[in-house]
């Protein structure tokens, strides 16, 4: 469908089902490491033609706030709670330490409800297909009726190419798709499996149904089709010096960011006792693209090149699966959301990693391993300086509680309740308000127990009112992710750093003026920085944060 046609269609189409009184279908759509700035309607070169449609259709908002890492957002968003509250406050793990306390078990406790056990409490039909992360109990176990995705339910990545690595569930149900060698791309196989659920779903017709796409895509290892990869060389060839800027401009355009706002420096690279591990940069910016060697640069601009087309393609997949709700009808009164879980990752330096990970190897690949690269087998990240272009104009990554670790772009769509918006809804969302957000559109209620257990009330909020163009009260938004911790509570925002050569303080910043944290005022207002900081001790006292944690 040409896109003029689509963006009237859903336009057209606005209302339509609102009248008939029909619980909406939910679709949420997880990207993986995505960074806040990579699509193209949020300012980013990377073509997504089809999240850039749905934005028109529906609402985006300025930020949606993670967890700041891959497991601890996830849990956040499936159960409406802090990840600390569900039992994931750092990595999923099968072993945990009992010194730690609840908030650190490692896997989702039994206090919560999740989104899918909400829903068909309600009478829907659940679907997921991807990562899931939160190790056992598993997405069975939690809620979900079918399942195509990792077959490690703690692992953080696999390899694009290896169908081995992923598994259907309950365990038992045979494969309904099947490829033939070499033909097994899991971003494409993990839409083919959405619209494979979908296919189903609609066999119990009077059944709504909710399906969660986790995409693991653009997580390292950076994998794509070769042709798909050869699409961007020429972009990335320009550096992201040039793409930072160009991103910044457009950025402005779309008034994601104030018209006089200045570009700032480029992020440190974070402090390692290891040098191997930051490529030689280790509390160092990152490097300017001029200054590195021309065989330096190909490398590097393959790597982004592999980044953009694995972001490419889970936006193809959300093209296919949005023209096949238009084909059935669903498109109106389907609730869909696409945000990511976390900002773009550094790891571990400007040049990238190869194999595994913090061995300190990277690999300048020329020649044919160069023409390679992304291929089955191959295992590279992009590093820290194409992440600080896919942050734009966010301070610092992944792992961090500044902006650049917990900032995701937030886009809803739901054409039968809510006009599309022509702005930015600049209320601060965070994951945790999917829960309530989709409790509400569903019409489902919040239970006080699950399975005989009394659970925790959700600790987010329905979004709809800031979706209908309503005034919404401020609240804190705490985030501690292994030393890391942040709190803000409107414009005002305390960061607590971590791998950094200065010592670590609190710092304050004015996000409506100074959105990449570049002017700390914990000096001028001290009483500010105090009364935030009391309410994020507050929280974390609340919520068992383990406030011994170093970061890793
Ligand atoms: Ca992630």
């Amino acid at each position: 469908m040409k896109a003029w046609a689509f963006a009237v269609l859903l336009v057209s189409v606005a209302w339509l089902g609102a009248a008939e009184g029909r619980r909406p279908n939910v679709l949420v759509i997880l990207a993986d490491d995505l960074g806040y700035s990579d699509l193209g309607a949020y300012g980013g070169e990377i073509p997504t033609p089809n999240l850039d449609r749905l934005a028109k259709a529906g609402a985006r908002f300025e930020k949606c706030t993670t967890s700041a890492r891959c497991c601890p957002t996830r849990a956040s968003l499936i159960t409406g709670l802090h990840p600390h509250e569900a039992g994931i406050g750092d990595f999923v793990t099968a072993k945990p330490s009992p010194k730690r306390g609840p908030a650190y078990t490692g896997h989702l406790l039994d206090n919560n409800i999740t989104i899918p056990e909400l829903l068909k409490q309600s009478g829907y039909s659940t679907w997921m297909v991807g990562k899931w992360h939160m190790g056992s109990p598993g997405p069975i176990q939690r809620g979900f009726d079918a399942y195509y995705g990792y077959k490690n339910l703690q692992a953080h990545s696999n390899d694009q190419w290896e169908p081995a690595a992923y598994t259907r569930l309950p365990a038992g149900t045979p494969a309904e798709l099947a490829y033939a060698p070499g033909k097994f791309y899991v971003t494409d196989v993990f839409t083919d499996y959405a619209l494979e659920f979908l296919r189903q779903a609609r066999a119990t017709k009077d059944k709504p149904w909710f399906l969660y796409l986790a995409h693991s895509s653009p997580h390292f290892p950076v994998q794509a089709p070769k042709e798909s990869i050869d699409r961007h060389m020429a972009t990335y060839r320009r550096g992201w010096d040039v793409l930072r800027a160009e991103r910044f401009t457009r950025m402005k355009a779309l008034g994601l960011v104030a018209a006089d706002a200045v570009l700032p420096p480029l992020s440190m690279v974070p402090v390692e006792a290891n040098n191997a591990i930051a490529n030689g940069y280790s509390g160092k910016p990152n490097p300017a693209w001029e200054s590195l060697p021309a065989d330096r640069r190909e490398d590097l601009a393959r790597r982004m090149a592999t980044f953009a087309a694995m972001v490419e393609h889970v936006d193809q997949g959300v093209g296919r699966l949005l023209a096949d709700l238009e084909q059935h009808g669903e498109l109106a009164n389907t609730l869909v959301v696409f945000t990511s879980d976390n900002g773009a990752c550094y790891e571990w330096g400007p040049f990238g990693f190869d194999g595994a990970s913090r061995v300190g190897r990277t690999d300048l690949h020329v020649g044919e391993a160069l023409a390679g690269m992304g291929q089955a087998g191959t295992h590279s990240s992009y590093g820290s300086a194409w992440a600080n272009l896919g942050n734009t104009p966010l301070n610092l990554y992944k792992h961090f509680c500044n902006e650049g670790g917990i900032s995701s772009p937030l886009i809803v769509a739901w054409p039968a309740k809510l006009k599309p918006s022509t702005g930015w809804i600049r209320s601060p969302a965070h994951v945790m308000d999917l829960l309530p957000t989709v409790a509400a559109a569903a019409g489902a209620t919040y239970p006080a127990e699950r399975a005989g257990k009394p659970i925790l009330p959700s600790s987010g909020r329905s979004l709809l009112p800031d979706l209908r163009g309503e005034a919404t009260p401020d609240r804190g938004i705490p985030t501690a992710h292994e030393g890391a911790r942040g709190y803000r509570l409107g414009d005002w925002k305390i960061v607590w750093g971590k791998r950094q050569s200065a010592p670590v303080t609190w710092q304050l910043f004015d996000l409506s003026m100074d959105p990449s944290e570049q002017h700390d005022l914990a000096a001028q207002r001290p009483e500010k920085l105090k009364e935030l900081a009391d309410a994020w001790m507050a929280w974390a006292k609340r919520c068992g944060v383990d406030l011994g944690s170093s970061s890793s």
